[in-house]
């Protein structure tokens, strides 16, 4: 298949141009860098160095044997966007390019303005495209787990059934975000939505979890073939994070009680999942949604792992709990089904401490880039609008 990649110079876009290569598909990305603006606007950059896109391209050709049709621009441009899909004539649409961090859309009205104007005006503006040049094209929308937020009811994959005064109906399970980036998702899966509903588009929409890890076996060894690896307060998922901090000697930091619940799974995992997803497309006009994760696990539950694994490998790690910077539940009730995958085919990967060790591992040589940042790394943006570093407990 054509597969076109917004976001394709980031964390899992890159990866997923590699993983979708690598199985016979014909890869096009779009991107305009804005993440590494962002990582560096956050005081950060990769741990793990990335290069530019030009020998990332260079390397893609000359290890996977096929070119990687790249196309700099912004998804907000409906004119470069449109010239963009009518040159590549993609099948499927695996739309990654989106501001993806709750912190930094939580820093006050710019940031928060800025992220919801980028991520809805971007998928607005690609569903007109699709209406335009693409209308039988599959697009895989990643959104997030924390859409649903954490209520106290079992989550469903995206619909339920309800009853109320006697009617029954099949609607979209309410959502309840926790940020203002999580919320832009909300309002994406609603404009997707009702893009199906009446132009009749397809479209998959991935609420996944988080995802940690540094590589997939098909990458190699080609140091130009890595993806990105984010470990400061905005950019850098959970484990990630608390790898970053085991390596260079940081305690690692749950917030609050850290008994927040969510759903994770490694990198190799979101990009089989995603595969599927556009390897299965739905019918005409149909507007699916998967819930993407391994397992659900608290964030305490990972930070003991993150340390029994450090400590097999020699590293002293130690764990100490800060003030919660967010406005979240810290204990709560968390049962979200994830059946349509599996049903797919997934194979999940069961053995987080394997892939835990490979993520030490590789980050090691990288000490002295993860130690050069590490001011970014402890987190001072604060759900109430302050900016204020919190303290141990
Ligand atoms: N957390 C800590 N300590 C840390 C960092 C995070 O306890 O040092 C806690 C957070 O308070 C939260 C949980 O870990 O309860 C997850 O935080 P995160 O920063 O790993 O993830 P989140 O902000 O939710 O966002 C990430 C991605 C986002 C994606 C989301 C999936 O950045 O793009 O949408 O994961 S999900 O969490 O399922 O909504």
């Amino acid at each position: 298949m054509r597969v076109m990649i917004t976001g394709v110079d980031g964390y899992l876009g890159w990866s997923l141009a590699q993983y979708l290569v690598k199985r016979g598909h014909n890869v096009g990305g779009i991107d305009d860098y804005s993440r590494r603006r962002w990582v560096g606007e956050a005081g950060s950059q990769s741990a793990i160095p990335i290069e530019k896109m030009a020998e990332r391209l260079l390397a893609f050709r000359q290890n996977h044997g096929k070119n990687l049709r790249f196309y700099r621009g912004n998804l907000t441009d409906y004119n470069f966007v449109l010239n963009a899909y009518k040159s590549f004539r993609p099948e499927a649409i695996v739309y990654l390019g989106e501001m993806p961090s709750a912190p930094y859309s939580m820093i006050d009205v710019q940031h928060a303005v800025y992220t919801q104007s980028n991520n809805i005006l971007g998928t607005l503006v690609t569903l007109f495209v699709m209406r335009e040049v693409a209308p039988i094209c599959h697009l895989v929308k990643l959104g997030t787990m924390g859409e649903y937020g954490t209520p106290n009811l079992d989550i469903p994959e995206g619909y339920f059934e309800i009853e109320y005064r006697g009617r029954k109906d099949r609607l979209i399970f309410p959502r309840k975000a926790g940020s203002w980036y999580h919320q832009s998702k909300v309002h994406d899966s609603h404009n997707v939505e009702f893009a199906c509903r009446i132009w009749g588009l397809r479209s998959t929409d991935i609420m996944q979890g988080v995802v940690y890890g540094t590589r997939i076996d098909e990458m190699g060894d080609d140091p130009c073939l890595c993806t990105r690896f984010d470990f400061d307060q905005s950019f850098g998922t959970a484990i990630n994070r608390f790898c970053a901090q085991a390596i260079i000697g940081l305690p690692i930091t749950p917030y609050g009680k850290g008994q927040q619940k969510r759903g994770f799974l490694p990198l190799r995992d979101s990009m089989q999942c995603l595969t599927l997803a556009v390897e299965n497309p739905p019918e005409k006009g149909e507007y699916r949604i998967f819930n993407q994760f391994e397992k659900v696990y608290s964030v305490s539950q990972l930070a003991e792992k993150v340390k029994k694994v450090g400590g097999r490998l020699g590293l002293d790690v130690t764990i100490r709990h800060i003030e919660n910077p967010r406005v979240e539940a810290e204990e709560h009730y968390y049962h979200p089904d994830h059946q349509h995958l599996l049903d797919l085919g997934y194979q999940p990967t069961h053995d987080m401490e394997a892939e835990l060790e490979v993520m030490l591992k590789d980050l090691m040589p990288h000490r002295d880039q993860i130690e050069a940042r590490k001011e970014a790394n402890f987190p001072d943006i604060r759900w109430d609008g302050t900016r204020r570093p919190s303290r141990y407990l």
